[in-house]
């Protein structure tokens, strides 16, 4: 068959960009060799809707196997008791948990989108916020952070049937455990959404969820680096003391609930290459080589955010704990859209991003958001961190100036041909 010349054209020109860039949307990365060689294998093929031992098809020996290592590698990385890797996406993953534990109109509380959370946690847009009835939690105005005492009282006072902490763009730790104290006095169920640090909290350098949370959700591609898709996990609470019942009216435990809602709740038959490629990232995240990855991705932030405040940046929360933060542009007279449209054309990648408190709408945004997941992949250090500081003030305090932006974009292109995509 005549290859397809169209396509990988476009699929070498999107190499190239990703190598003579400096990649700092937060929720991006760069895979392993091996990582990719999985995802592009016969296992594509195979359809094996069910779970490992009890499959709706034949042939599924292998298969069946490859599931097994990603389940099992899982549960090891995060000291989980009970997993689900078929979700496709954290987007689905939520949906999952959502169908096996309420009922259309029940109460949810979720951090606000427009305060760093997330979609799936009940915004209007969203079938979390179409099918129930949310309410939200946010940060203080003078500090930029969660004051967790505040959202203690909201669960008391809402009563929601699901409380939902994690979030897209929030630079600190949480207190799963004052949240996980006020879901039981109000029974409701506790849901961690760790797509954003998941790699940090697996290898120690954040509190670990599934402690205190009834389920933990998380995608695997981000600072995890392994394939785009998204997990559910159970720490212990396997009894379902809610005492939620499956379509038959049968009292069942919260993993088969969880299983049910995944298959056939809301997907068909699983992406098996992209569970293998997640056995592949989950061992590689295991490895002391990732331990000194994800210290070094924590460091890059701090460092970087330091850099920027320096130079007059406004960081929301004032710096982070993570791998990621918040500019808030507006004492620069910048909106989030002219930052992101100006660093592109330097080839410094960034989203425009919702600050809280924010007076513009979310196609515009006052702020911009930087994570350093992908560039420590590349294999940059604390030393680089200034250099890409001083560029990014460069491109912003001299927006429409096409000169300084491409002179920049030289310096970027020429730093980065220093650097593979994966550094091993
Ligand atoms: N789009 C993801 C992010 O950038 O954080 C969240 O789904």
């Amino acid at each position: 068959m005549k290859r397809d010349a169209e396509i990988f054209e476009l699929i070498q020109q999107e190499e190239k960009r990703q190598m003579r860039g400096i990649e700092l949307i937060a929720s991006e990365n760069f895979v392993s060799p091996q990582v990719m060689e999985a995802m592009g294998s016969v296992l594509t093929n195979k359809y094996a809707e069910g779970l490992p031992g009890k499959r709706y098809y034949a042939g599924c020996e292998y298969i069946d196997k490859v599931e097994t290592l990603a389940i099992e590698r899982l549960k090891e990385l995060f000291g989980a008791e009970w997993v689900n890797v078929q979700p496709h996406s954290g987007a689905q993953a939520n949906m999952a948990v959502f169908l096996a534990c309420l009922q259309p109109g029940d109460k949810i509380l979720g951090f606000d989108l427009s305060h760093g959370g997330h979609l799936t946690h009940g915004s209007p847009a969203n079938f979390s916020g179409k099918m129930y009835q949310a309410h939200f939690y946010g940060v203080e105005k003078e500090t930029g952070r969660i004051n967790f005492e505040k959202v203690y009282k909201q669960i008391k006072e809402i009563k929601p049937k699901l409380v939902i902490c994690g979030a897209s763009a929030y630079s600190r730790d949480w207190d799963y455990e004052l949240l996980r104290k006020a879901a039981n006095e109000v029974g409701a169920i506790l849901l961690a959404d760790i797509s954003h640090p998941s790699g940090l909290i697996a290898r120690g350098l954040l509190k670990n969820p599934l402690k205190y949370c009834h389920i933990v959700t998380s995608t695997t591609h981000k600072t995890l680096r392994g394939p785009r898709g998204g997990v559910i996990m159970m720490g212990t609470d396997f009894e379902n003391p809610f005492g939620i019942k499956n379509s038959k009216g049968e009292t069942r435990l919260m993993s088969s609930l969880l299983d049910a809602a995944v298959f056939p709740g809301v997907q068909g038959g699983p992406l098996e290459h992209v569970i293998a490629a997640k056995a592949v990232a989950f061992q590689e995240a295991l490895s002391d080589e990732y331990v000194r990855y994800v210290l070094q991705v924590q460091k890059n932030a701090d460092i970087l955010a330091n850099c920027l405040i320096d130079k007059g940046y406004h960081i929301v929360s004032g710096g982070t704990d993570n791998h990621l933060f918040l500019i808030d542009l507006r004492n620069k007279g910048i909106s989030g859209k002219q930052a992101e449209q100006a660093l592109v054309q330097a080839d410094i990648t960034v989203n425009k991003n919702m600050v809280p408190f924010d007076d513009k709408p979310a196609t515009v945004t006052s702020g911009i958001r930087i994570g350093t997941p992908a560039i420590t992949t590349r294999g940059l250090v604390e030393k680089d961190m200034p250099r890409i500081a001083e560029w990014i003030d460069k491109v912003l305090t001299n927006l429409s100036n096409e000169q300084v932006i491409a002179s920049v974009k030289a310096e970027v292109n020429e730093f980065m041909s220093n650097y593979p995509l994966f550094h091993a």
